[in-house]
């Protein structure tokens, strides 16, 4: 489902960002939304869904397996659960598309049906380290072929046995639990994941909110095989990895002020608001609740000078997704940012320290890359082309850039901004930025 055709991005410099909005559906819980929903007994009713092309890519491989899964309005999804076994064997190679998440979690889920399955991606996500899932699911029992490189496609061949596993993982990844946590569903015994650092804990969350026990000691969690999962309703909350282009926007561009709406702030992944915090950003949280299971706040963010920092290690897995944004605050701030412990970026929709730095030089920032991380010293941003690397968050975080640039900032290869944000143009321009696409 990825996007073929290319888009490029003309963002004239200068604006402000000012107005309340509410950014799209985090994805990490839209995936997640479709394939416990899809194994629930009952009906699970989903508001606030992400219409991107990457939880559209979970959701059409669980309709590709037979699930009824019913679209009534925008961001409601409907989905009628088959209960744990109920999956049936998909006629094709499911397309994942460029989604990392619908992959990694899906094989750890896939290892447990009786049937063989295929997954397929795009060129982006068919260079991506599969290994990471494949060899820990191999030690409960899973048959699963890759490349000779660990990298998609991914064959599973089903009607394993599986046994719960203690793992420690080497690496903080979200993805990597959620797979043998959902792989563990299905093994007999307890399965056990210990994790390095904290990370997203959306999968623990909404398997207890669908009636499954889920156990945390410390930094590792456990749940026994088994068991069955319960229908429920699912609240999407607003994805704080959208909302951090704005946070950052409205940080830099002098005389902004934004609301933001009804946005996650699971402490799983507020690293980017306590990072730009400490970079003295303007950043209030106001009417804090819980929506089934998952913290949410309207964020309120004014323009302020922001300073150079070294970002704390811990906040690294906590503001993943968000360090192509924040290198342009870095850029924008006075002094220098210093990142370390940062290595995964190297493995994500594209090699995001690489990806950056090409652009950040363009633009004639002074930033060097390192093997885990980034020095950026702040200063003027000027003007260019860069290459998206057809990366979605590499081009929202440049397409910020251009409030604080000396010229235009041309973009290219962002059609797939489309699997993680819909509608970016359209919200991004209502607020101030002047955005226009080829
Ligand atoms: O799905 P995908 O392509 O892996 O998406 C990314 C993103 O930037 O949107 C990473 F490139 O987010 C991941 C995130 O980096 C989503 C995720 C999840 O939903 O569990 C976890 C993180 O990945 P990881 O490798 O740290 O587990």
């Amino acid at each position: 489902m990825s996007s073929a055709h290319n888009v490029t991005y003309k963002v004239s410099p200068g604006g402000q960002l000012r107005g309340a909005i509410r950014v799209p559906g985090d994805k990490s819980i839209s995936h997640r939304s479709i394939m416990l929903g899809a194994l629930a007994e009952g009906t699970t009713e989903i508001s606030g869904f992400l219409e991107g092309e990457d939880s559209l890519c979970t959701l059409q491989a669980f309709r590709d397996m037979g699930v009824r899964i019913d679209r009534p309005g925008p961001q409601r999804v409907v989905v009628r659960g088959v209960g744990m076994s109920g999956l049936r064997a998909p006629a094709k190679a499911l397309d994942l598309g460029n989604s990392g998440t619908s992959m990694r979690l899906m094989a750890g889920l896939l290892s447990g049906q009786s049937f063989d399955v295929e997954m397929t991606g795009d060129a982006s996500l068919s260079r991506r380290p599969m290994r990471r899932v494949t060899e820990p699911l191999a030690k409960m029992g899973a048959r699963i072929e890759t490349t000779a490189q660990g990298t998609p496609p991914l064959k599973i061949i089903g009607g394993s046995h599986l046994k719960g596993i203690g793992y420690d993982m080497p690496v903080a990844s979200a993805q990597v639990k959620s797979a043998l946590l959902l792989a563990g569903l299905y093994a007999e015994g307890m399965t056990c994941v210990t994790e390095p650092a904290p990370t997203r804990d959306h999968t623990e969350r909404m398997l207890q909110g669908f009636g499954y026990q889920v156990e945390r000691r410390g930094s590792t969690v456990c749940l026994r095989g088994g068991g069955r999962l319960r229908a429920t309703a699912i609240d999407v909350p607003a994805d704080i990895s959208s909302a951090a282009f704005f946070l950052v926007g409205a940080s830099i561009a002098t005389g902004s002020e934004l609301e933001l709406s009804h946005v996650g702030i699971n402490p799983t992944r507020t690293g980017v608001i306590n990072i730009l915090r400490l970079m003295g950003a303007d950043i209030r949280l106001r009417n804090e609740r819980t929506v089934g299971g998952e913290p949410v706040a309207d964020l309120v963010v004014r323009s302020a000078p922001l300073r150079g920092i070294e970002i704390p290690e811990d906040q690294v897995p906590l503001a993943i997704d968000e360090f192509p944004v924040l290198f342009i605050a870095a850029a924008c701030a006075e002094g220098t940012t210093v990142l370390r412990g940062a290595e995964e970026l190297r493995v994500k929709e594209s090699d995001r320290i690489q990806s950056m730095a090409d652009g950040l030089h363009v633009l004639g920032v002074d930033a060097q890359p390192t093997a885990d991380g980034m020095i950026i010293r702040g200063g003027p941003i000027g003007d260019g082309r860069v290459d998206s690397k057809g990366d979605h968050r590499i081009a929202m975080a440049f397409a910020m850039a251009a409030l604080r640039a000396g010229g235009e900032i041309e973009i290219t290869d962002c059609a797939n901004v489309k699997t993680s944000f819909p509608g970016f143009v359209e919200l991004v321009n209502g607020c101030g930025l002047d955005l226009r696409t080829n």
